[in-house]
């Protein structure tokens, strides 16, 4: 069902081909959708062009002052608003409400940091000890994109990389997006999943790419004159080819730290509720720990939190 090709319908609207677990759901709702409003096109045109016929001159040449006296009408317009009422409250709004809670448990996905900022985007990965080093804004310059701080012990290991992001296939990814300037929408129009990007806030998104391959990532929000050359790229590789990337960025970041003991992929920083430090899920049962708390609204990069010991 996940492989299904994708409609014609969608195909010709331009839809590009799904390489998401979840993406054929929302390719359903839209091939349904596009049908749906090819045959009310279709039936109004009908109706319009047999009211030109109906009530035209040479058949009515006077006006009729009374207009219509049955219900009939009102009730059909009572009818359309209630069946648009349950659709939306009974079905479309439970359905966003369950893909947007059940976030995947943390210690099986992978989680990034998505950073938007004019124009491009920044990722940042805990590194092998699994845990975000902290970030402050006041901190960013040209060689420090992200504010990492220097004195943060478990930002020493991490991983930041500019436009390319690589994750493994078959595993649930959780990106937590924010933004350093103004809002930017992170979208994987591949992936069927997007996300806006909002400074002061951390909100996360996730998917599980099924198909390995290059994929684009842009941004979807008109951020500013150079919005359009906003994009990223999102390689999903097989498990070797990304333990093999997250190695060289790992050398390439400089740290000779051991990887924690994990019963993850060797090499990959380990799962657990510490890594996933910045905030909790919609809907995720409250810790009490105040650190779960997104950054307050005028704080324009959250920083991570306190890290767990
Ligand atoms: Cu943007």
């Amino acid at each position: 069902m996940i492989n299904q090709p994708l409609a014609l319908i969608n195909e010709l609207f331009g839809q590009p081909p799904n390489a998401s677990e979840h993406g054929f759901q929302i390719d359903h709702i839209l091939e349904f959708s596009q049908w749906f409003m090819a045959v009310l096109f279709v039936g109004w045109s009908a109706f319009f062009i047999y009211v030109l016929v109906r009530f035209r001159k040479g058949r009515n040449p006077v006006a009729d002052h009374e207009g219509v006296k049955s219900g009939i009408s009102t009730h059909l317009e009572f009818a359309v608003v209630l069946i648009e009422a349950v659709l939306l409250i009974g079905f479309a709004i439970p359905l966003w409400g369950r893909y947007v809670n059940e976030f995947p448990e943390s210690k099986d996905a992978i989680i990034v940091h998505a950073v938007g900022q004019q124009f491009n985007w920044n990722f940042h990965m805990p590194g092998p000890d699994g845990q975000f080093g902290k970030r402050d804004i006041s901190l960013v310059s040209n060689s420090n994109s992200l504010g990492l701080d220097p004195a943060s012990e478990a930002g020493k290991d991490d991983i930041v990389v500019l436009g390319e992001l690589h994750v493994p296939v078959n595993r649930p990814i959780i990106v937590e997006t924010s933004s350093k300037d103004v809002i930017h929408n992170f979208a994987l129009p591949h992936m069927r999943a997007a996300q806006d990007a909002i400074p002061g806030q951390i909100i996360p998104l996730w998917f599980t790419p099924i198909k390995t391959g290059s994929y684009e990532i842009v941004c979807g929000q008109l951020c500013g004159l150079g919005h359009y050359g906003m994009k990223g790229n999102l390689v999903v590789d097989t498990p070797e080819e990304y333990q093999a990337w997250l190695k060289e960025r790992v050398e390439l970041s400089g740290t000779q730290a051991a990887p924690a003991p994990t019963d993850r992929p060797e090499g990959e920083p380990p799962g657990g509720g510490n890594i996933q430090g910045s905030v909790a899920p919609p809907g995720a049962p409250k810790t009490g720990d105040p650190s779960n708390n997104p950054a307050p609204a005028n704080s324009p990069a959250p920083d991570a939190p306190p890290q767990h010991p």
